[in-house]
């Protein structure tokens, strides 16, 4: 049985990869795992059926069978725990990539999208110039530690894992601000990330549902 995932029926991004169900499709495709695709409006995700499966009202989602999960952090784990290739199997190395996991969710991505809501909900506002110079001052005092970290390496801790998978999918969420170009190793970093064939399934499957839609 193939899980099936949802994802914007018009992405706000007009398919630029930055939805969170992109990582999940990325995911699926490192593992070989073939999966299908909901597609939801946005008032559908606030509507009673969907929020059975998100009580949150947002994309993405994972069902299989009955198993109903939301969180794209939860989604990707489950996905690495059921198959080969996202984790590494001695015991210390896979709880060190689950680590990498928490790490970017919850310690590099909230000042990445304190940075993007400030853009997408304050930019007419005249504090908002002032607001993005203290976001990137507090985006880049993650990506210091991150770059000290991540140093000449190719991925963050030996092999590439869901926990690099997770951090190269917040990182590119930067983009368009340009500061990622002031660390040129984490600039490499994402690209090898992107570069992955995985990587590239995943972003062409989602602006193949994006293409010719303007951003919602
Ligand atoms: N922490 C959640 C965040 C989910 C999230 O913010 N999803 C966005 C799309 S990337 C969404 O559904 N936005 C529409 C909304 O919140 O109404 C996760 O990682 O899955």
């Amino acid at each position: 049985m193939k899980p099936i995932i949802t994802a914007f029926e018009r992405s706000p991004d007009g398919g630029q990869g930055l939805a969170r169900d992109t990582r999940v499709r990325w995911a699926f495709e490192e593992v070989g795992q073939p999966y299908n695709v909901r597609l939801v409006s946005f008032s559908a995700m606030k509507e009673p059926a969907h929020k059975a499966v998100h009580p949150f009202g947002q994309i993405p989602t994972y069902e299989e069978g009955d198993l109903a999960l939301f969180e794209s952090g939860a989604i990707v784990f489950h996905i690495a725990e059921r198959h080969r290739g996202l984790l590494p199997v001695e015991a210390n190395a896979r709880a060190r990539a689950i680590t990498w996991i928490f790490a970017a969710l919850n310690t590099v991505e909230p000042p990445i999208l304190d940075r993007a809501t400030t853009w997408i909900s304050e930019r007419k506002e005249p504090w908002c110039e002032q607001r993005l110079r203290l976001a990137d001052d507090r985006i880049r005092g993650r990506l210091d530690d991150l770059s000290a970290r991540l140093g000449n390496a190719d991925w963050l801790d030996g092999e590439f894992s869901a926990g690099d998978l997770m951090m190269v999918s917040v990182l590119l969420r930067l983009r368009s601000s340009r500061i990622l170009d002031e660390y040129p190793n984490l600039s490499a970093y994402v690209a090898r990330g992107e570069g992955r064939p995985a990587y590239q399934r995943a972003f062409a499957a989602q602006l193949a549902t994006n293409a010719g839609k303007p951003p919602a």
